[in-house]
């Protein structure tokens, strides 16, 4: 391993915070995992001993010298070697069967909020308030949230390290996860089965807060969006009713309601941009309406080759989706 992988490996480790559970049922498996490692290390260390003590413990055969003592046969040997093995393994399955009851209790009949994976996107549809959001999800801390899983494309796979097991979204086949946050904590989700090109550049965050103001955050993703005040942003709407935008993208009181793209409604109220591959800047609002492919390769949005008087109107409508 070089000094620059060595260095990636420990950059991964900081981002992919699988050691750092922040709930229930991230502490069952974190737990877990740390016996199987235990056990693993003690077996290593016996393997190697083992072989360390062949190897310096007796000298090489050499031409012309007596060959060792032949063995064959030994029943205790067998036993002990068939035993052991068979005692780990039957711990380790009880263990496992005892975490996934904790991290994993039956689904209730209707999940609080329903998860789409898309080619590389989120969304998140919340069953009591109608509520739908891309790629910031919110739950209120210190509750267990039933989450439904489904795909509208390929395979892909939602994980939140620190809260969670990974579970994979399957189309026509929904899935069901329990998530809950002990503190509130802003924690980032990723999708962990390669779905193509811009699979590594499909975050989410997870927004966990205290129950008021997760409430209060869940009634402003309700409000259609306001009408544009200022001329610019009034000709960007025009645009974006005039252009294809309507037919991928929905803003709620507007004509547009599709589901192929992020809702935009509250698009302004996000952190991040193209699911986490840049921030929600301005500046790269702009980058992104000039051409999307500049930004995220590959993403399902095409570059509409806009003059830089449009793409102003746009960004300024856009920033008005608060
Ligand atoms: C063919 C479908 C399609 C059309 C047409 C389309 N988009 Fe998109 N758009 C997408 C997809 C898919 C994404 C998500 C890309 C990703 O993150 O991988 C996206 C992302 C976005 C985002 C970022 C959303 C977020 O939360 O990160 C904005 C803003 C946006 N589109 C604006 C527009 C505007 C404005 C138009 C019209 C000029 C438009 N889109 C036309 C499919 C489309
Ligand atoms: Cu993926």
């Amino acid at each position: 391993m070089n000094l620059h992988s060595f260095s990636a490996a420990f950059l991964v480790a900081d981002v992919v915070k699988v050691f750092n559970p922040q709930s229930p049922q991230a502490r069952a498996i974190f737990d877990l995992a740390i016996v199987v490692i235990v056990v693993m290390v003690v077996i290593f260390a016996v393997v190697v001993g083992i072989v360390m003590y062949a190897l310096l413990g007796f000298p090489r055969w050499r031409e012309g010298e007596r060959d060792p003592e032949q063995v064959e046969g030994n029943n205790t040997i067998e036993i002990v070697w068939t035993a052991i093995p068979l005692a780990i393994v039957t711990i380790l399955f009880v263990l496992s069967a005892r975490t996934m009851g904790i991290s994993d209790p039956p689904p209730p009949p209707k999940p609080d909020i329903v998860v789409i994976g898309h080619q590389w996107w989120w969304e998140a549809r919340y069953t009591n308030s109608g509520a739908i959001v891309a790629n910031e999800i919110h739950i209120p801390v210190g509750k267990a949230v039933a989450l439904r899983l489904d795909s509208v494309d390929v395979l892909h796979e939602f994980w939140v390290p620190e809260l969670a097991r990974k579970l994979t979204t399957v189309p026509g086949h929904p899935n069901h996860l329990w998530i809950q946050a002990d503190k509130p904590a802003t924690y980032l989700g990723f999708c962990t089965e390669f779905c193509g090109t811009q699979h590594a550049w499909m975050h989410f965050l997870l927004v966990a807060e205290p129950q008021e103001e997760f409430q209060k955050w869940e009634q402003a993703q309700l409000a259609p969006a306001p009408p544009p005040a200022s001329e610019n942003a009034q000709k960007g709407l025009a645009l974006f009713e005039q252009m294809t935008c309507v037919n991928c993208h929905a803003i709620k009181g507007t004509i547009a309601s599709a589901t192929f793209g992020p809702d935009l409604t509250h698009f302004a109220s996000r952190k991040q941009l193209g699911a986490g591959i840049v921030a929600n800047t301005p500046e790269n609002l702009r980058r992104w309406l000039h051409d999307p492919q500049q930004v995220k390769i590959g993403a399902k949005m095409p570059n509409f080759k806009f003059t830089d008087e449009q793409v102003t109107q746009l960004a300024d409508y856009i920033e008005t989706l608060k």
